[in-house]
């Protein structure tokens, strides 16, 4: 075509009106394969494998979730997939049980999946038409479903509607985890955290594929769950928390609903009800738990003259604490009241968790007589078996009388883990140099705490489960557990910060082989992370050792 003065204006117009439309259309289209393809080599936990096809599969207006049988598993499962993909979509995403008419661009889930995929393995089939999510158990169903939001666009995270097209790069995959237990423990103890922030923080884990919350819901600073037959634990021993803020605790009713929530990701809740030492918040609800101080003396531990007297009669309950040291409080074996309270806690516990585990914290007791300390803990292997339950404890269990009912979570002396090992005790992993997430990222971080260590996101990726404690292995290692302590941490823009980009690397150590993994590969998929999280709202920390993608 020649252009004249004589081509009638509006005919030009529409011309490159046409052009650029067409234009802009390829190019974005282009670009959703390029990201298409890029997502699908950037999940987190890497799969076991993954088989690029070559196509592309879209979402559309009518995609459906054909679930395979009429469970109400099942649905609630589909339901949650079509909740996730809705808002950003604005497509319905009908959850349907007959596949009849089946409609391009819908999603199959079922259960057929062979056992070799154990609990939690899955297996996606993604072509043009369709995708085939299997599993061999709901679990797995659950987590393929992460996968499945990871590989299409980030904007699917967002909250309200957006411009598609919604491509996922056609794959075969399949992915079995490694570890049985991949979990985060949020301390809800020094600071306070609501129901909501909880909820959000088992979302977050949930994402990549995480299936443990542990919580730690007492400690020197605060008592956060309602126990019925002590109830000034809570309304007095949960009204403060570090640095003398209103602090707080949940009804058995809110826990209840936390537990369900985290039931309904298919993540455990542990709780810890953290004794001997750490107890300020339970002696200063109930003097007659108080046995005073016991004062360190040459490298061995005497009882306080002054107190002998309080540890016979009654004594007065000891101030609520607000500050950060550890290591002065300790239940007192001598009182007969103090087994009483322990049963009450554990046995009112035990009836509101429906997971098999009652952590009973342990550690740091240095107020604590070594003889006192090994009596407290047989007694709560007892207490803790006798209301059902099975006993997990910090490593320093492993002085006492544990066995193979026990758990023994490691956090920094390979002796006790050695020592947990020769007593048959299995053990959750969390090494503080690595995983602890309350520590620095470096000097500048302007949150946390650094006794263990800085550690910037290529540290805390770069380990393996088996190489803290010898005789560690795949049989008796659970898995890995990263805690988040919060002396300096008193928001949930405080816990996003510390948490990401963190996290994702201790969910990758539990769940990925070994053998496929290295930092320099993972640290390109963690940069494609960064859309997602902003359009999940998530605040994280921009380490410069990661080439974020913006
Ligand atoms: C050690 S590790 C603790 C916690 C602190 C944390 C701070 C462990 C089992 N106990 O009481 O909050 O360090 O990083």
């Amino acid at each position: 075509m020649t252009w004249s003065k004589s081509t009638p204006l509006h005919f030009s117009v529409l011309f490159f009106t046409g052009i650029s439309i067409a234009l802009s259309s390829c190019t974005s289209s282009e670009q959703s394969k390029v990201e298409a393809s890029q997502a699908l080599e950037s999940i987190i936990p890497k799969p076991s494998s993954v088989k690029a096809t070559g196509n592309f599969f879209s979402l559309n207006k009518n995609s459906t979730i054909y679930i395979e049988s009429a469970s109400d598993e099942l649905a609630r499962i589909g339901k949650y997939l079509g909740d996730r993909l809705a808002p950003a979509t604005g497509f319905e995403f009908p959850v349907s049980t007959s596949a009849m008419n089946p409609v391009d661009g819908s999603i199959y889930l079922s259960t057929s999946g062979d056992l070799s995929l154990g609990d939690e393995g899955y297996e996606l089939i993604i072509s043009e038409d369709n995708i085939k999510l299997s599993a061999h158990r709901p679990a797995g169903l659950f987590r393929g479903i992460q996968t499945i939001r990871q590989l299409l666009p980030a904007k699917i995270e967002m909250t309200s509607k957006q411009e598609g097209p919604w491509k996922i790069a056609t794959a075969m995959i399949r992915d079995i985890s490694r570890y049985a237990h991949r979990g985060a423990m949020l301390d809800v103890a020094r600071h306070f955290f609501s129901v909501n922030d909880v909820k959000r923080f088992i979302d977050l884990i949930s994402y990549y594929k995480m299936n443990v919350i542990h919580l730690g819901l007492t400690n020197d600073q605060g008592w956060r769950i309602e126990i019925k037959s002590w109830p000034n634990l809570a309304t007095h021993g949960g009204s403060t928390q570090v640095g003398g803020g209103k602090g707080g605790f949940y009804t058995q009713d809110q826990y209840t609903d936390i537990v369900k929530y985290a039931q309904s990701r298919y993540i455990m809740l542990i709780p810890e009800i953290d004794m001997p030492g750490h107890s300020n918040a339970a002696l200063a609800s109930y003097g007659d738990l108080n046995g005073g101080t016991i004062v360190p003396e040459e490298g061995r531990v005497k009882i306080a003259p002054s107190t002998q007297k309080e540890l016979n009669g009654k004594s007065k309950p000891t101030e609520l604490y607000t500050g950060i040291e550890v290591g002065f409080s300790t239940l007192r074996v001598e009182k007969k009241v103090t087994f009483k309270f322990i049963n009450d806690v554990i046995h009112e516990l035990a009836a509101i968790t429906p997971g098999p585990y009652i952590h009973i914290g342990g550690d740091e007791s240095h107020a604590t007589r070594k003889e006192d300390y090994i009596t407290f803990v047989k007694k709560f292997h007892d207490i803790v078996k006798a209301n059902g339950k099975k006993m997990i404890g910090w490593e320093e269990i492993a002085q006492g009388e544990i066995n193979s009912d026990d758990v023994t979570q490691f956090w920094t002396k390979p002796a006790y883990g050695e020592m947990a090992l020769a007593k048959g005790s299995k053990l959750i992993m969390s090494p503080s140099k690595k995983t602890y997430m309350d520590m620095q990222y470096d000097s500048t971080t302007h949150l946390g705490l650094h006794w263990a260590g800085y550690i910037e996101v290529d540290s805390a990726y770069i380990w393996d489960p088996e190489n803290y404690v010898s005789g560690g292995s795949q049989e008796n290692i659970l898995g890995v557990e990263a805690p988040l302590w919060t002396e300096t941490i008193s928001t949930m823009d405080d816990i996003e910060y510390m948490i990401f980009p963190r996290l994702p690397g201790y969910a990758e150590i539990g769940w990925s082989s070994e053998s496929g993994r290295n930092w320099e590969e993972y640290k390109v998929r963690l940069a494609n992370q960064a859309p997602r999280w902003k359009a999940m709202n998530i605040d994280y920390y921009k380490s410069k050792l990661v080439p974020w993608k913006e």
